[in-house]
């Protein structure tokens, strides 16, 4: 008897709560949906860590904070590099984001961009988990936009439909698809090629129709969206850059849920960028190289660099590494160059 009133006390209180925070939320006038933007679809690893996020706030926030994933950057028409400043305005609510779509108006976004900086992934985790990192949360914040976790698109590798590239000599006059800031123009210009900036939407017609020879995205990018089949057959892992993703949200959104619900929000950001890393990172190294060989299977040239051909890519952008070095602020680039060092 004791314990069944025990029970029904319990049931009683649990209700009370679950309807006091739905109550709550209503009062706090959150939106019955927020629009997260990413530029690919959940089939990517991108994607998918989207998806976990938006789960695991659902799931947390007992349905208080209902997400809707828009992939494409449709909220902006496809223009990636103007979501970070629709996030601001508020017409997009959260997002996971490329800091290359954003460099245009974060420029210190450009140093993941900066050619040969990040030689492996301890190198990159050693810069987004470290001070550097900590620097650029600093400026998304100040820019008017809330960063939670850092994920990954990955290590950027170049393909095109001409032939084998070994040597940034057989770049000369090939025209390559790139996006983001006037970085990559003075990268590719400085390797001999004809860069060509578009949108991730524009390209991949752009592709098929040989309006353009060549592109350059992670691995599961190029996979996931098929471009053997549109004549990109040469493949080159050079590992210039990698481009980080960040998770956030618009700042009055941040504000106008309760302090409960945003620890909620942040902890399903970091608990969801690291599944999300772990899957980017899936397929694409020496000791699980699956990915490559499924690219491999349809017959795709993969070359890999001897530590002579890298070398001699690193020279030919070593004045662009410099001239950007001042860009972004040397301050900042020597504490990256130390945090790799001591990674
Ligand atoms: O447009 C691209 O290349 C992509 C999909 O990788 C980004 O959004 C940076």
């Amino acid at each position: 008897m004791k314990l069944r009133a025990l029970f029904k006390a319990f049931s009683l209180s649990v209700a009370a709560i679950a309807c006091s925070s739905a109550a709550y939320a209503q009062d706090n006038n959150y939106k019955p949906e927020y629009k997260l933007s990413i530029v690919v679809n959940t089939q990517f690893p991108w994607g998918q860590g989207a998806q976990i996020w938006s789960d695991l706030v659902k799931e947390r926030t007992e349905g208080r904070i209902n997400i809707k994933i828009y992939p494409g950057t449709s909220l902006v028409q496809g223009d990636q590099t103007r979501e970070f400043t629709a996030i601001r305005q508020g017409l997009i609510d959260m997002a996971v984001g490329s800091t290359i779509n954003w460099s245009p108006q974060v420029s210190q976004l450009n140093i993941f961009s900066m050619p040969f900086l990040m030689p492996d992934y301890a190198a990159v985790d050693a810069l987004v988990q470290g001070e550097v990192g900590k620097q650029l949360f600093t400026l998304i914040e100040k820019a008017g936009v809330v960063p939670l976790a850092w994920g990954e698109n990955g290590y950027r590798q170049l393909s095109n439909s001409k032939h084998p590239i070994t040597l940034p000599n057989d770049m000369k006059g090939m025209k390559l698809r790139v996006v983001g800031s006037p970085l990559y123009l003075d990268t590719f210009t400085a390797l001999g090629a004809n860069p060509v900036q578009m949108s991730w939407a524009d390209a991949q017609p752009a592709l098929a129709s040989g309006a353009v020879d060549g592109q350059e995205n992670p691995l599961s990018i190029y996979q996931g969206s098929k471009l053997y089949n549109v004549g990109q057959k040469y493949l080159t892992l050079w590992n210039y850059v990698n481009d980080p993703l960040v998770f956030v949200v618009n700042k009055n959104i941040w504000n106008s849920w309760t302090e409960q619900d945003r620890e909620i929000v942040r902890q399903a950001a970091l608990d969801a960028a690291k599944q999300e890393i772990a899957i980017a990172r899936k397929g694409v190294t020496p000791e699980d190289d699956s990915m490559l060989k499924e690219i491999a299977s349809h017959g795709v040239e993969i070359t890999s660099l001897t530590p002579e051909q890298h070398d001699a890519f690193v020279k030919v952008t070593q004045p662009v590494f410099d001239k950007w070095k001042v860009r972004i602020g040397t301050e900042l680039v020597d504490q990256a160059l130390k945090d790799i060092e001591n990674r």
